[in-house]
């Protein structure tokens, strides 16, 4: 099939998993267009099934604010009709579903073809931003004229229908992971350079914005840090950070923290990592944890939205409410101190990972896409 994937660029879950789920459907033989403003950061390398369609925004004294939304669609047009794509997947709903939408409508009217929408709804397009009453009808109206919906949680669908009036079917289908990316040897050289006395390395991943919580990763580590020799990476960059440094000579453990800014090669991060820490306020899903339990390595997580679909309590890692710090140290150093039970979980964490394997969920998709393709073309 032909498909426009309509994404964030950026580092973001959500850019990520549109940009890995077009490397495999091209991988599978299918032709992917990118339809975004930058090259998505995972887009890295050729491949000849794999198109990348940069949307220009031209910018005129008269804007104050440069029409995205627009650009997006026109360029979506384009790419439909020169490259007779079979249906437009949008990650994202805000402005990705209502430029879907709009492009649709164009096509539609130019050559009679209704061009099918499928909308992913991934987490703040819902719980945050999609909600705000500045952008609420839009969001509500593009997720119902959406062919499909789709949601990357159980509870990400839940929120979605409690917060918005949905009159139409959402599917879930969960993130991925490849595993078999994420599950190699550590370097030992770089695990010498990180923790050269054998020490414990933890790691956090995000876009360091308030709902991760960062203040709470740099408690919880200073705590397992007081009874666990130990480092910190902290992988990622944002708002946040400027705090989490600060924090870090407060508490007088910066010399064991390293801020890493952003990494493409997590999964050489990860390989060396024992704990993953994700205290966040919320994640529809959390795929930053799911590629740290593809490489083995155990999560201390909030229980909040969907990350407990993911991070089984006791099993493949801790969960507990949002700022409850003390629990989530404790767990992380009686977790520490006792190498069998970390081994145990490790290797559960791998195995729930392999329950989310891309090459069990990228089926999902298609068959989803294959319901809504041309009559007698896939
Ligand atoms: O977490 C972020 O701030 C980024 C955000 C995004 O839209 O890129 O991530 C969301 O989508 C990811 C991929 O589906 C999920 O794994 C994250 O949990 C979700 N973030 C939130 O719900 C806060």
């Amino acid at each position: 099939m032909k498909i426009g994937i309509v994404c964030y660029p950026t580092f973001g879950g959500s850019g990520v998993l549109a940009t890995e789920l077009g490397k495999a459907l091209a991988e599978k033989g299918h032709e992917i267009h990118f339809i975004t403003y930058q090259q998505p950061v995972r887009l890295n390398g050729f491949h000849t099934n794999i198109f990348y369609h940069e949307v220009r925004v031209p910018s005129y004294p008269l804007f104050d604010y440069p029409p995205y939304e627009l650009a997006l669609a026109s360029t979506m047009v384009d790419v439909i009709l020169n490259h007779d794509l079979d249906l437009i997947h949008a990650h994202y709903a805000i402005p990705h579903a209502s430029a879907a939408y709009t492009a649709k409508q164009i096509v539609l009217q130019k050559t009679g073809r209704s061009v099918p929408v499928i909308t992913t709804l991934h987490g703040t397009d819902i719980t945050l931003v999609g909600r705000d009453k500045t952008y609420e009808p839009v969001v509500t109206f593009s997720i119902n004229e959406s062919d499909a919906i789709t949601a990357v949680s159980e509870n990400l669908k839940q929120e979605t229908l409690k917060h918005f009036e949905i009159r139409k079917e959402i599917q879930v289908i969960h993130n991925f992971v490849d595993v078999h990316r994420y599950n190699k040897k550590p370097l030992a050289a770089f695990r010498q350079v990180i923790a050269p006395d054998n020490e414990k390395i933890i790691v956090h991943a995000s876009n360091f914005r308030k709902l991760k919580r960062i203040d709470h990763v740099m408690e919880i580590f200073k705590n397992i840090h007081s009874a666990v020799p130990s480092k910190l990476l902290m992988v990622g960059d944002g708002p946040e950070r400027p705090i989490a440094e600060d924090m870090a000579r407060q508490f007088g453990i910066e010399s064991d923290i390293r801020f890493l800014g952003k990494q493409e090669q997590m999964e050489d991060i990860l390989a060396v990592s024992d704990l993953f820490l994700l205290p966040s306020e919320y994640e529809s899903f959390g795929l930053a944890a799911l590629e740290a339990m593809a490489a083995s390595v155990v999560v201390i997580s909030s229980d909040a939205g969907g990350l407990s679909e993911i991070n089984i309590d006791g099993v493949t890692g801790y969960t507990a409410p949002v700022g409850d710090v003390a629990t989530m140290s404790q767990k992380s150093i009686t977790l520490l101190q006792d190498e069998a039970k970390l081994k145990t979980l490790k290797h559960n964490a791998l195995k729930q990972a392999k329950a989310f394997d891309i090459h069990h969920i990228i089926p999902q998709y298609e068959t989803l896409y294959r319901r809504y393709c041309r009559t007698g073309d896939c």
